[in-house]
């Protein structure tokens, strides 16, 4: 071989390693500027409870100085599936999702692991086998957000010697919020067997799937005493449904929801929802000590539960002033 020759092929030898290094980054700072990079995707827009949601998280990265990716997945499992593929090809440092229903994620999961990439759930759980596909679970406990609804209620008609006829708003079907907050409710309800869920059906957790859905209910029901909504953003277009026809929200009909977002809480203090259990969108602030904590290959809990109350109309009305979301 001529020593030019030799010369190149020593330097394209060079640049091969270079390259193959480059490429082969496994678990260490992706970003061309050495930011922790992390790849985030989200359920959709479908309510208030989300957008507060998106922008604690959006805010917090950008505090702790990540690049954040940022999916929105429209509602729909298969893009949020494609959205973490993507995560996974641009090999980001670390996954988090909010997983739009509870089944079909050990595939995808699998796939992350096989990586190298850490996942981490936050909002809603996955209904995997094998716990070790995530880090940790960061979000509210849903079975009891529905019992503490229930006990509302078996406290306000505890004396009743009418049959209560209730109708559900249930939130996205398969989601664990409407899972469980379907199954807590449920369970404690049924030590009243005055309490009689008359009918049930799903309205997505949008406003305008509640408003359609209630005015099915109106329709197909002459008696209805009681509205359970999964969500604010249902119970806010059911109340709609109810005022058009020519009926009182909250005096006519007994309204519960979860979430205590703002428009809920106006709702509320304007009597129109009588309770509301609160479950806490902003989760960024312990998504971003999570990530950092398994990035530093610390022991992190296999659950992180978000602390939570619940509101009357009276005490809607006296957090409304100061309510962040
Ligand atoms: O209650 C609802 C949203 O997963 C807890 O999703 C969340 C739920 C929330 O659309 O408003």
């Amino acid at each position: 071989m001529k020593k030019s020759s030799k010369l190149s092929f020593v330097l394209l030898l060079v640049l091969v390693l270079v390259f193959v290094t480059a490429c082969s980054n496994s678990g260490g700072k992706t970003s061309s500027d050495g930011k922790i990079v992390l790849g985030f995707a989200q359920v959709g827009a479908e309510s208030g409870w989300r957008s507060a949601n998106t922008k604690s998280i959006q805010d917090s990265a950008a505090e702790a100085g990540f690049e954040l990716k940022f999916s929105d997945a429209q509602q729909k499992q298969e893009n949020q599936i494609k959205a973490i593929r993507s995560y996974i090809q641009q090999k980001v440092d670390v996954i988090a999702f909010s997983p739009v229903v509870e089944s079909g994620w050990d595939t995808v999961l699998k796939e992350a692991k096989e990586a190298g990439i850490p996942v981490i759930l936050t909002d809603r759980a996955v209904d995997s086998k094998d716990t070790s596909l995530y880090k940790t679970f960061i979000g509210s406990d849903f079975v009891l957000e529905g019992r503490k609804a229930g006990e509302w209620l078996l406290e306000q008609y505890k004396d009743s010697s009418e049959d209560i006829n209730i109708v559900e708003l249930q939130g996205t079907t398969g989601s664990a919020p409407a899972n469980d907050r379907m199954a807590g409710f449920a369970d404690v309800i049924s030590a009243n067997s005055k309490l009689k869920v008359i009918a049930s059906q799903t309205g997505d957790f949008t406003r305008a799937k509640g408003k359609e859905v209630m005015q099915a209910f109106l329709k197909a029901h002459k008696e209805i005493d009681v509205l359970y909504a999964h969500n604010d953003d249902m119970a806010l277009g059911a109340i709609q449904a109810i005022e058009a026809a020519g009926l009182v929200p909250g005096k006519d009909i007994i309204i519960i929801s979860v979430d205590a977002v703002k428009d809920g809480m106006q709702a509320a203090s304007e009597g129109k929802i009588n309770f509301i259990v609160e479950c806490n969108p902003l989760l960024g602030p312990q998504l971003m000590t999570a990530v950092k904590k398994v990035l530093a290959g610390e022991e992190i809990p296999a659950r992180i539960v978000t602390e939570e109350t619940t509101f009357t109309s009276e005490q809607a009305k006296q957090a409304l002033p100061t309510r962040q979301y």
